[in-house]
């Protein structure tokens, strides 16, 4: 039996150009990319789901790489009239992107699901891989802030990440379930690794482990569990990621995201960089160069984390033997 089947955790831009580079190894149906839906709010009455169309866009080569968010050769007719009639133009919804949005909702509130208008969606738009919302229930990343409590999109958009972060909350994760697919893959024997992407761990990994048995049905997995630092020297490549830890109590580094992670991981891919930082991190590492500006480096980055979580399955096994 071949273990070829590859799990990835996902947020929106950095996971998602791991996911690409995946999909260039991978066979399409063994690859499922779990979007975090922790930043999915209601807008203008519409659902937005950022991170899955992120993915989706991603996948099929219709992402916008400038905003890193929304479709390439988007137009902002329906933006700039909005705004000419006062209406909330603080989150930009392109005229290409606002057709998902629409569609999804009138589907939603028909009473599909969101992992099931998301595969269509993926299909009519030629995505191979499976890209799967966490889960279908609703879950709502929140923060506290020395401007008080905000939704996610309040505080990454519109107050532009300024406000300093206390705490995170992830409402409805207690009642929310992993999507069933999910759960399948995690105790399918084809498994070969679940892979940790390098996106924020606190706005786009957490909101995925939070939900209700997640990190249960991840740890009870036969298959090595692999990150992928998000920050290289100190730094995140795009977004709070560095801000956050400070704000959080960390020292932003590559070492302080594997401890956050704890026992979850087996594996921990960092960037060559970061060399010296490897000695202080539990999980076995393995050094690579992690940026990932055009495609080469996401296929070959893809094939460093696959291979590394080669090596371990061996001895993960091998422990599992002993035990
Ligand atoms: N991010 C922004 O910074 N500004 C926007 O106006 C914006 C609009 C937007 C529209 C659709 C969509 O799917 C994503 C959008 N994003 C925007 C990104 C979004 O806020 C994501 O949650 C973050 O990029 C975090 O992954």
């Amino acid at each position: 039996m071949s273990r070829d089947l590859v799990v990835a955790l996902s947020g929106g831009i950095g996971g998602a150009k791991l996911a690409l580079g995946l999909s260039r190894i991978v066979e399409p149906d063994n690859l499922l990319v779990v979007a975090n839906v922790g930043d999915d709010f209601e807008h203008l009455g519409l659902h937005i789901s950022p991170d899955t169309d992120t993915l989706m866009y991603t996948l099929a080569g219709l992402d916008n790489a400038k905003l890193g968010w929304g479709r390439r050769d988007e137009t902002w007719s329906f933006m700039e009239t909005l705004a000419a009639l006062g209406g909330e133009d603080w989150f930009r919804l392109g005229d290409r992107d606002l057709a998902v949005h629409i569609e999804r909702t009138r589907r939603l509130r028909q009473g599909e699901s969101l992992s099931g208008i998301t595969a269509d969606f993926c299909r009519r738009l030629g995505v191979g891989p499976r890209v799967l919302p966490a889960t279908d229930d609703r879950l709502r990343t929140r923060l506290r802030t020395d401007e008080g409590w905000l939704d996610f999109q309040d505080y990454f958009v519109r107050l532009q990440c300024h406000p300093v972060v206390r705490e995170l909350a992830f409402e409805g994760a207690d009642n929310a379930r992993p999507h069933p697919g999910l759960l399948a893959a995690l105790r399918d024997e084809r498994l070969r690794t679940i892979i940790i992407c390098p996106s924020n761990p606190f706005i786009s990994v957490e909101p995925i482990l939070a939900v209700a048995g997640m990190r249960q049905a991840l740890a009870a997995s036969a298959a090595p569990i692999v990150a992928v630092s998000p920050i290289i020297s100190g730094r995140a490549i795009k977004g709070p990621t560095a801000k956050m830890m400070g704000e959080l109590g960390m020292t932003p580094s590559a070492a302080a995201v594997a401890e956050r992670y704890g026992d979850l991981l087996d594996g921990y891919v960092m960037d060559v960089e970061d060399a010296e930082e490897a000695a202080q991190v539990a999980p076995k590492t393995t050094l690579a160069p992690t940026l990932m500006t055009n495609l080469a480096q996401r296929e070959n980055l893809a094939r460093v984390v696959l291979e590394a979580a080669d090596a371990l399955a061996s001895s993960k096994r091998g422990r599992d033997l002993v035990a």
